[in-house]
């Protein structure tokens, strides 16, 4: 393996632009616009509409192209297009949001044609701001239906938190 394609997926604001921006060892292609829909306005101002571009070297030499998507389900056509040649899949869930399990099974469900031949982690952001559900509660919910998922907490703004994680899903890989 060469070079690998990983794609960060997620709802919007769970930190896809900031945790490829903190990794990315080329200034990232980002397509953040102000928002315009009021939903998201009132949670940031900025959103990405097509897509964040970054790349980052491991220590052994292996090279991964990062793409981030954007999280409003309007641009989900973008969604279809960025996994084409992926191996990998990197779902962030803001924790802190209205619906957190609720934003992951709905991420699950859509990219299910493409986990069932490649690999997906998740990590769920902002839980220095909402602490619940935690760990335990997502590892029940999804083990209850059936649905192995290996989910960590991150903190998107952080350069280990965000390897550690890419870590595990390049090691899922090396062993699928
Ligand atoms: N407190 C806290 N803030 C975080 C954490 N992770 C990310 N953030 C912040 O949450 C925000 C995430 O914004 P973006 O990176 O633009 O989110 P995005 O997923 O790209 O959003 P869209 O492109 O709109 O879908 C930023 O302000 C980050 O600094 C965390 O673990 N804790
Ligand atoms: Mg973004």
């Amino acid at each position: 393996m060469s070079e690998i394609k990983l794609v960060f997926t997620g709802s919007v604001g769970a930190g896809k632009t900031t945790a490829i921006e903190i990794i990315s060892e080329i200034p990232v292609i980002r397509t953040d616009v102000r928002a315009t829909d009021s939903e998201t306005a009132k949670r940031k101002e900025k959103t990405t509409v097509a897509m964040d571009y970054g790349e980052l070297t491991l220590e052994d030499g292996q090279k991964l192209r990062l793409y981030g998507t954007p999280g409003q389900q309007r641009f989900d056509y973008m969604w279809r297009i960025l996994v084409k040649g992926a191996l990998g899949l990197i779902i962030l869930v803001d924790n802190a949001g209205s619906d957190p399990i609720g934003d992951l099974a709905r991420y699950v469900d859509n990219f299910r044609d493409f986990v069932s031949n490649n690999q997906m982690v998740v990590g769920v952001t902002r839980m220095d701001i909402a602490s619940e559900p935690d760990m335990d509660f997502y590892h029940q919910y999804f083990a209850e239906r059936g649905i192995a998922l290996p989910i960590f907490p991150v903190d998107a703004r952080s350069k280990t938190s965000v390897v550690m994680l890419i870590q595990s899903l390049i090691a899922m890989l090396e062993f699928s």
